[in-house]
C-alpha cells in the first residue's frame, strides 16, 4: 500500500464533499453517501469526490465497516483521508499495546477494560482487521491543501505543518517529539504533571495536528467524572482572517460551531454521540446528532437525514 512521501500532502483540486467524523457509525456515513448522490463505489456522477476529517472509528457499532469503506474509496483514489487522534491512537496501541477506553472493539472485546460505561460495538475487531486497518492509518496524511483549502482533523499550526511536510511517518515523528520532549523534562524537575502533559499535547506535531492545542486552567473542573486540569485552546481565534478556509472535525461541541470565525469550518456535528442517545434517548435535546459533510465551493453542509444549510448559519 502507497505511504505518503509527506504528512501534508495537496488536496483533490476541484469540487469536493469534506465529511466530519464518522466514529464507526456505517449506517449514517450510508445515508449521508446516498444524499451527497455517490454510488457504492465511491463514485459520483459529476465527479465529485470525498475527503474525510479522521476519527472513523470507535463508539458507534461497526467501525471495521467504515474502514473498510473509506479504505476502498481512497485506494480508487475516489477519496481522500486525513489521520485523526482516534486512528492515532489504534496506532500507537498496536505498538504498545496500551489501550484507550472507547477502542476495545480493535482487540475483539465488547466491554471496555477499564469498566466505565462504554459502547458495545456490533462487530469486533479480528488478527486479519486490525493489521488492515493499521496498513491503512499508515498511509494517512496529517494534513491536506491546496491554494483555497485547507484540512485537518483537529488543528491548524503553521509551525506544526512545517515539521509534519518533513516527515512521512506519523508514528515515528509523535516518538521523537515524545522522546524529545521527555529528555528535555529529565532538565526540569521542578515541572509538574500538568506542565508534562501540556508539553507533551503542545510541542508534538502529530498531538496538534490531531487533537489540537491545551492550556492549563485556572480552576480544575470535573468532566466525565474526571477533575480536568487542561482545557482546549480555541486555536481559530488565532487564524488569520486572510488565510485559506480550514476545514477540521474533533470539536463536537455545538458552541464551537458559532464561535467560529468564517474561514474555519468545524464538520464534526457529533455523530459520535449517538451510542449514548441510544440508551438515552432523552439525553441532549438541544443538539441534534449528526454526521455532515461540507460541500466546496457551494459552502452548503448536507446531513445524514437529508437536511443542508449554509455553511455559515448555525448548522442545518
Ligand atoms: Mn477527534
Amino acid at each position: 500500500m502507497k505511504k505518503p512521501n509527506s504528512l501534508v500532502e495537496p488536496l483533490f483540486e476541484g469540487p469536493i464533499d469534506i465529511v466530519g467524523d464518522v466514529h464507526g457509525e456505517i449506517e449514517a456515513l450510508r445515508d449521508l453517501l446516498g444524499h451527497l448522490d455517490y454510488g457504492d463505489d465511491g463514485l459520483h456522477v459529476k465527479g465529485r469526490r470525498l475527503v474525510f476529517v479522521g476519527d472513523l472509528t470507535d463508539r458507534g457499532p461497526d467501525s471495521p465497516a467504515v474502514i473498510d469503506l473509506v479504505k476502498r474509496f481512497v485506494e480508487s483514489g475516489r477519496a481522500q483521508c486525513v489521520l485523526g487522534n482516534h486512528e492515532l491512537n489504534l496506532l500507537l496501541c498496536a505498538d504498545t499495546g496500551k489501550r484507550k477506553f472507547d477502542n476495545h472493539w480493535f482487540f475483539g472485546e465488547e466491554r471496555s477494560l477499564d469498566g466505565s460505561d462504554q459502547p458495545t460495538p456490533a462487530v469486533l475487531a479480528d488478527d486479519e482487521i486490525r493489521q488492515s486497518a493499521v496498513d491503512f492509518f499508515k498511509t494517512l496524511p496529517l494534513a491536506l491543501q491546496r491554494d483555497d483549502l485547507r484540512v485537518v482533523h483537529a488543528c491548524w499550526d503553521d509551525s506544526m505543518i512545517r515539521i509534519a511536510r518533513e516527515a512521512s511517518d506519523a508514528v515515528a515523528l509523535h516518538e521523537r517529539y515524545r522522546d524529545l520532549i521527555a529528555v528535555d523534562h529529565e532538565l526540569h524537575p521542578e515541572l509538574d504533571t500538568v506542565d508534562r502533559r501540556l508539553a507533551h499535547q503542545n510541542r508534538n506535531p502529530v498531538k496538534v495536528l490531531t487533537s489540537g492545542k491545551e492550556r492549563r486552567v485556572a480552576t480544575p473542573f470535573e468532566a466525565s467524572g474526571k477533575l480536568r486540569y487542561e482545557e482546549r485552546v480555541p486555536w481559530w481565534d488565532d487564524y488569520g482572517a486572510d488565510e485559506p478556509v480550514c476545514v477540521c472535525g474533533h470539536y463536537a461541541i455545538p458552541a464551537a460551531h458559532s464561535l467560529l470565525p468564517p474561514q474555519v469550518h468545524c464538520v464534526d456535528y457529533g455523530v459520535a454521540k449517538r451510542w449514548r442517545e441510544r440508551q438515552q434517548p432523552d439525553l441532549d435535546g438541544s443538539f441534534e446528532l449528526r454526521l455532515a459533510a461540507a460541500r466546496f465551493p457551494e459552502r452548503v453542509v448536507i446531513c445524514d437525514n437529508g437536511s443542508s444549510a449554509s455553511l455559515f448559519s448555525e448548522g442545518p
